[in-house]
């Protein structure tokens, strides 16, 4: 009996020592950025926005060490989609008291899981200025879902974002008030004036008659989206027409991405930290928190091409270009038809408010706004360079019909 319990003890000795600890060290710290042109507060990692990835393989052990080195303001951290004991969790009130300035709080938890992921801060709108970040997770050697040409490649993490002139806690109080200086700011309010210039007057007396609001697919009006804390960026230390894979998390705080590359096809690789069957696209759009690993190839010599993070509402986009040659022409997406979209909403409801068969196909989902207010899948794109879209449903009915059902379910 004896015996076999110190064996066993043995065991878990030897587990534990093959355990590596892996340590960082993040110094949060008041700070001033620029990216708008305008000095703004905002709040540094060991003196970088974003915070720094952090890079783990499974079965290491993590050790962070949170210094909250800010003036005034308590801190924490949040390591979104680990699985970890729930104290390290980095909710405060709920599973630590908040980090007080001039301490240091260290968190600390099994790797469990592989994939790409990302951390902020927990406490009040931090995350909004400057506290996100990478976290990837590396395979083991000797895990067997190791798939050659994908977890072997170079990676580049990417984490996506978006910059306000605004304090966070202003813009807050403005989506409570629902006013329309955002709309304003992005050009998207709809008024009479512009709707006599594109020939919609009668869509727009229609839409004010039935009482709705003008269209939009986003509340917020951003200075400048960034890419790994840039607006643009080029990547020139590849292999030409060697593959690389990007991690990619969007950190931003009310942004969907559309994701397009001008060196060829999207393969998404993973989604969320999981693995998923490889599939090739054109583009993907990515929600807030969402994290998705794709494969690009890096064009051959003398090139680059960008990778481009749009904006879901198109008033702006980041780049980063891939390749050690001379920048080509980025394809950008074109501006939105929201007098179309407007159109289509007039045409689902009757004049009492309520829905008539065209409004009940859409909540079905059978028809989508996408279809005529993309101006790429609408047929009407000024920008040339006919994309294929697999963003859209299934619209019976619809002019144009999805032809990849299977990409649009990644
Ligand atoms: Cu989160």
């Amino acid at each position: 009996m004896k015996i076999k319990y110190l064996f066993i003890l043995f065991l878990i000795a030897f587990q534990l020592k093959a355990q590596k600890g892996v340590r960082y060290d993040l110094h949060v710290r008041d700070t001033i950025v620029n990216f708008s042109g305008k000095e703004k507060r905002a709040i540094a990692v060991n003196g970088q926005i974003p915070m720094p990835t952090l890079t783990f393989t499974e079965g290491d052990i993590a050790e962070i060490y949170v210094h909250n080195e800010l003036k005034k303001e308590t801190t924490s951290m949040h390591w979104h989609g680990l699985f970890l004991p729930n104290k390290e969790d980095g909710v405060p009130y709920l599973t630590q008291m908040p980090i007080e300035p001039g301490t240091t709080h260290k968190y600390t938890f099994p790797i469990i899981q592989n994939g790409t992921y990302w951390y902020h801060s927990h406490s009040g709108l931090q995350e909004q200025i400057g506290l996100y970040g990478l976290f990837i997770i590396n395979k083991k050697k000797d895990d067997s879902t190791i798939r050659k040409g994908i977890d072997d490649l170079p990676t580049i993490p990417v984490i996506l974002s978006e910059w306000s002139d605004l304090k966070p806690e202003n813009i807050q109080r403005m989506l409570h008030n629902a006013n329309d200086w955002f709309a304003i700011k992005k050009g998207t309010t709809q008024s009479y004036a512009e709707a006599i210039k594109q020939g919609h007057f009668s869509t727009k007396v229609t839409n004010e008659w039935k009482r709705m609001n003008a269209m939009d697919v986003s509340d917020v009006y951003y200075e400048k989206f960034l890419l790994n804390g840039k607006n643009e960026q080029q990547l020139s230390d590849f292999k030409p027409g060697s593959k690389v894979r990007l991690r990619i998390a969007n950190g931003g705080a009310s942004s969907y991405f559309w994701l397009t590359y001008g060196g060829g096809k999207i393969t998404v690789v993973a989604s969320d930290g999981n693995d998923v069957e490889p599939v090739e696209v054109d583009r993907l759009i990515i929600a807030v928190s969402e994290t998705y690993d794709v494969v690009v190839t890096i064009p051959e010599n003398n090139k680059s091409f960008a990778f481009l993070a749009t904006a879901e509402d198109r008033t702006g986009s980041a780049s980063l270009f891939l390749g050690n040659g001379e920048k080509q022409p980025v394809h950008h997406l074109s501006k939105l038809k929201y007098f179309e979209g407007m159109k289509m909403m007039n045409d689902m409801m009757k004049m009492n408010g309520e829905m008539n068969d065209m409004g009940m196909n859409m909540s079905l989902n059978k028809m989508d706004m996408n279809a005529v207010m993309y101006p790429e899948i609408s047929g009407e794109d000024e920008n040339a360079k006919p994309a294929m879209d697999h963003s859209n449903h299934n619209m019976e009915g619809m002019k144009m019909e999805s032809d990849s059902t299977e990409t649009s379910e990644l």
